[in-house]
């Protein structure tokens, strides 16, 4: 297994992120859906190590993992860029589930991990797809991300029969980030009834693609930009977590 490091950008209870999440403070510790998470460094808070339940995040550079998750956790630690691929290293927002009870160097949490863009360069080595293949398999939910004014899905495609294990699928959800660039742009605030219909049929087409076809997939169009359709995937994002805990 490679080695799967991190780095934590904010930490902090998990009490921060709403009434939604708070059923995580009376789970079961000792659930298998806690997977072991290894930091670099020592812990910044002096853990040894961590418990966590991981919501992680694929897609090609640009598609707005970034951007993604500082809407979903209300807070702009992820940087994000308009003309570079931007994140390069393995980051993640940590939240604790039992801050007080925590015992023996041991923290349990919930943890928005943002993983580098694929498609950046050629990274298709060994190495890194192994790499990929590990952290889906420590992941609780998977979101990966397709983008409303992109055709080419060839990415995606390599993706999905090579790296993407299919046994986890009920952990996926697939989003079609930034919705308000579809056709036909406006600079209204709302997307259009026209909008709206083109990003059912894009998600239609999407999920007619051969390299998708292995069962009921969940399906999100979002805007963090505008706000779209976000409480709505941190709704499945939720609903994932309590399937998960309860098996
Ligand atoms: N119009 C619009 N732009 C967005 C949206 N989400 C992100 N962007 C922009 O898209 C660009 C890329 O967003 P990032 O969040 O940095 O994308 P990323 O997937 O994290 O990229 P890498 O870190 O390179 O993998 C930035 O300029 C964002 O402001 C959206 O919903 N609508
Ligand atoms: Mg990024």
């Amino acid at each position: 297994m490679a080695d799967i490091t991190t780095k934590i950008l904010y930490e902090d209870d998990i009490d921060i992120l709403g009434s939604k999440y708070l059923f995580l403070k009376n789970v079961e510790l000792s659930s298998s859906a806690f997977k072991n998470w290894h930091y670099i460094n020592t812990h910044k808070l002096g853990y040894k190590s961590t418990k966590t339940l991981n919501v992680i995040f694929i897609g090609q550079t640009g598609y707005g993992k970034s951007s993604l998750i500082n809407k979903l956790i209300n807070k702009d630690i992820f940087e994000t860029s308009d003309y570079q691929s931007c994140t390069k290293v393995l980051q993640s927002a940590d939240f604790f589930l039992h801050h007080k009870m925590k015992h023996e160097k041991l923290a349990y949490q919930l943890s928005f991990v943002d993983l580098p863009g694929i498609g950046e360069n050629d990274k298709a080595d060994e190495q890194y797809l192994q790499w990929h293949k590990d952290y889906i398999e420590e992941a609780t939910v998977i979101i990966y991300l397709f983008r409303a004014d992109k055709r080419d899905h060839s990415q995606d495609e390599f993706f999905f029969n090579n790296v993407f294990n299919k046994n986890n699928a009920e952990n996926l959800i697939c989003v079609i980030s930034q919705a308000d660039k579809i056709e036909p742009i406006s600079r209204d605030i709302q997307l259009s009834t026209t909008q709206k219909e083109n990003l059912e049929k894009k998600k239609n087409d999407i999920k007619s693609k051969s390299f998708l076809k292995f069962g009921e997939i969940d399906f999100v169009y979002v805007s963090s930009h505008l706000d779209i359709n976000i409480s709505e995937l941190e709704n499945k994002i939720i609903d994932k977590i309590k399937t998960i805990l309860s098996c």
